[in-house]
C-alpha cells in the first residue's frame, strides 16, 4: 500500500472511531495529509504503527466538577484532561474554560499540542484540558470555588514530572492562582505543577506576554523572507485576550499599526492604531465588551459580527481568538485586499480550505503550531526555572523566547524544503514536529 493510501486508512479509522468529533478529525486530517513524504521515506514508522498510536490519546480523563454559586445553589460542570503523548517529556498544555468545550475540542487541542511542543525543542509531551464552565458573569468567589473543585479531582493526575497544565481561553493568571493554591493545599507540595504562575510565587517573566510576543517574532521571520519588516504595516488582530493583546503590543512596538481588534461580539476599527491601555483596562481588569472602547475613543468605530474584521484592508492578519474563525470568505477578502502575511496566534483559527487558498495565493502563512508556540515554549522555561529554584530576568527569558521562535521558523522552513514543499510552513511545521515525536516513540518501544 502506498503512503497516501496508508494515511487515508488511518484517517478513515479515526473517523470511524470518533465520528462525532469534528474538530479532532479536522486537526488530525490537517497533520496527517502533510506527512505522506515522511511516511514514504521511513517504513519503520508504518511498521511500528506510529500514526495509529499518535491519534489515540495515552489517557483521557473526564470528571464531575460540582461547585456552589454565591446564592448557595449547586452547579455541576464537566472537567477534561486529555494526556495525549508523553514521548518527549511530561504532558504539557493549557486548560480552556468556555461553554463550547467538549471532548472533540480538547482532543484537537491535545493533538496539536504534541507537535507544537516538539517544535519548541524542549522536552515536553502534549496534553490539553478544561471545562464547559463559563467564567463570564461569575463573581471572584464563584470562579475560585470552581477552580478549587476542578483541581480537587485533577490533582491526582498531574505533577511537575507527570503533567503540567497552564492557561488558555478563559483561564488566565487569576485562575492559575486558585488552581495552584488548592493543589498546594491538598498535596502539601509547592512545586512547578502549573505554568503561568504569578511572578512572586514561581512564575516566569514574559510568560504573560509570550504567546503574543512569540507570534510577532515569528512574523518578523516570515516578513524577512518576503523582503519586508513590520515598520509601517497595517495589522488586524482578532480577539482581545491574552494572545491578542500582547501580539498587538509587540507589533506596535516594532512599528506596525494595529487598526482593528475584536471580541466574541464584534470588532473595533481605528485606522490610527488601537490604544492598548484602553483595551487592557477593558479586557484584563474590567472584563467588559470591546464595544465600550468607542466611549473613550470616538475616532474608532464599532461593528457587530467579529468575522467582519477580515474584510478590512491590511498587510498583516493575526487571528488570535478561536478555532475556525477565518473561513474561505474571509481568506478571499484578505487576498483581494493584498494581505502579505497571515499568522495564527490562536489554535486552528483558519479552516482547512482557507489555509489552502492563502497558500495558493502566495500569502506568507504561519500555522499556529509554529507561530503560537512561544507561549508553551516560555512555559517550558518556567518549568526549568522552577526545577532549579531560580528566576531569570525579563531580558533573559525574552532572548530565549526569540531564539525558540527563530529555531521553530528555521526547522519548519528546512523540513518544508527537504520534503518537497518549499515555503509551505504548514507542511514544514507538521513534519518537523512529527519526526521528533515519531523517533522518540520508536526509541521507546511499543508503549
Ligand atoms: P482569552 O480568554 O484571554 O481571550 C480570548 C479572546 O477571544 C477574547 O477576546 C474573546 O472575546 C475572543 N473570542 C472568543 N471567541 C471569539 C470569536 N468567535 N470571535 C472573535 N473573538 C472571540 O484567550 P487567549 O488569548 O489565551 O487564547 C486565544 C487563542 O489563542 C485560543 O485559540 C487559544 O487556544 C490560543 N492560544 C493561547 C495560548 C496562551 O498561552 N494563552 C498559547 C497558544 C495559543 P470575549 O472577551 O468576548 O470572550
Ligand atoms: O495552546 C497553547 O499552547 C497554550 N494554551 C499554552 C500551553 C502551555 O502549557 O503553556
Amino acid at each position: 500500500m502506498c503512503a497516501a493510501d496508508y494515511i487515508a486508512e488511518v484517517l478513515n479509522q479515526a473517523q470511524r472511531q470518533d465520528p462525532d468529533q469534528p474538530e479532532f478529525q479536522q486537526a488530525v486530517t490537517e497533520v496527517l495529509e502533510t506527512l505522506e513524504p515522511v511516511v514514504a521515506q521511513q517504513p519503520e514508522y508504518r511498521k511500528a504503527k506510529i500514526l495509529e498510536r499518535l491519534v489515540e490519546p495515552e489517557r483521557q480523563l473526564i470528571f464531575r466538577v460540582p461547585w456552589q454559586d454565591d446564592r448557595g445553589a449547586a452547579h455541576v460542570n464537566r472537567g477534561y484532561r486529555v494526556q495525549f503523548n508523553s514521548a518527549l517529556g511530561p504532558y504539557k498544555g493549557g486548560l480552556r474554560c468556555h461553554p463550547s468545550v467538549n471532548l472533540s475540542i480538547i482532543k484537537f487541542f491535545g493533538f496539536e499540542q504534541i507537535f507544537k511542543n516538539a517544535l519548541t525543542g524542549l522536552p515536553l509531551g502534549g496534553a490539553k484540558g478544561g471545562s464547559d464552565f463559563d467564567p463570564k458573569r461569575k463573581s471572584e468567589s464563584e470562579v475560585m470555588r470552581f477552580c478549587q473543585s476542578f483541581v480537587t479531582e485533577l490533582q491526582r493526575h498531574i505533577g511537575p514530572d507527570t503533567d503540567v497544565p497552564a492557561g488558555d481561553m478563559g483561564v488566565g493568571a487569576r485562575e492559575i492562582g486558585y488552581l495552584f493554591g488548592q493543589y498546594k493545599r491538598i498535596r502539601n507540595a509547592s512545586e512547578g505543577v502549573f505554568t503561568g504562575k504569578g511572578i512572586n510565587w514561581g512564575g516566569s517573566h514574559v510568560r504573560a506576554e509570550a504567546t503574543g510576543y512569540g507570534l510577532v517574532y515569528f512574523v518578523e521571520h516570515l516578513l524577512k523572507d518576503a523582503g519586508k519588516t513590520l515598520g509601517g504595516l497595517r495589522g488586524i488582530i482578532s480577539g482581545s485576550g491574552n494572545v491578542a493583546i500582547y501580539a498587538a503590543q509587540k507589533a506596535q512596538e516594532l512599528g506596525a499599526t494595529v487598526i482593528a481588534m475584536s471580541d466574541s461580539n464584534g470588532y473595533i476599527h481605528t485606522p490610527e492604531g488601537v490604544n492598548l491601555e484602553t483595551i487592557k483596562r477593558l479586557k484584563e481588569i474590567e472584563r467588559k465588551p470591546i464595544k465600550k472602547y468607542i466611549n473613550q475613543h470616538p475616532e474608532a468605530t464599532y461593528h457587530e459580527n467579529c468575522a467582519g474584521i477580515w474584510t478590512l484592508a491590511a498587510d498583516l492578519a493575526l487571528p488570535c481568538a478561536t478555532q475556525n474563525e477565518l473561513d474561505e470568505g474571509s481568506a478571499e477578502a484578505l487576498i483581494k485586499n493584498g494581505v502579505t502575511a497571515v499568522a495564527e496566534g490562536a489554535n486552528m483559527p483558519t479552516t482547512l480550505p482557507a489555509v489552502k487558498m492563502l497558500l495558493q495565493a502566495g500569502v506568507r502563512f504561519g500555522p499556529g503550531k509554529a507561530a503560537n508556540a512561544g507561549g508553551v515554549g516560555t512555559s517550558g522555561l518556567e518549568m526549568s526555572q522552577n526545577s532549579t529554584r531560580l528566576r531569570w530576568s525579563f531580558a533573559e527569558v525574552d532572548s530565549r523566547l526569540k531564539a525558540i521562535m527563530q529555531n521553530i521558523y528555521e526547522s519548519a522552513t528546512q523540513a518544508a524544503e527537504e520534503y518537497g514543499s518549499p515555503g509551505n510552513l504548514v507542511a514544514g511545521a507538521n513534519i518537523a514536529g512529527f519526526v521528533k515525536v515519531a523517533d522518540a516513540m520508536l526509541d521507546q518501544g511499543l508503549v
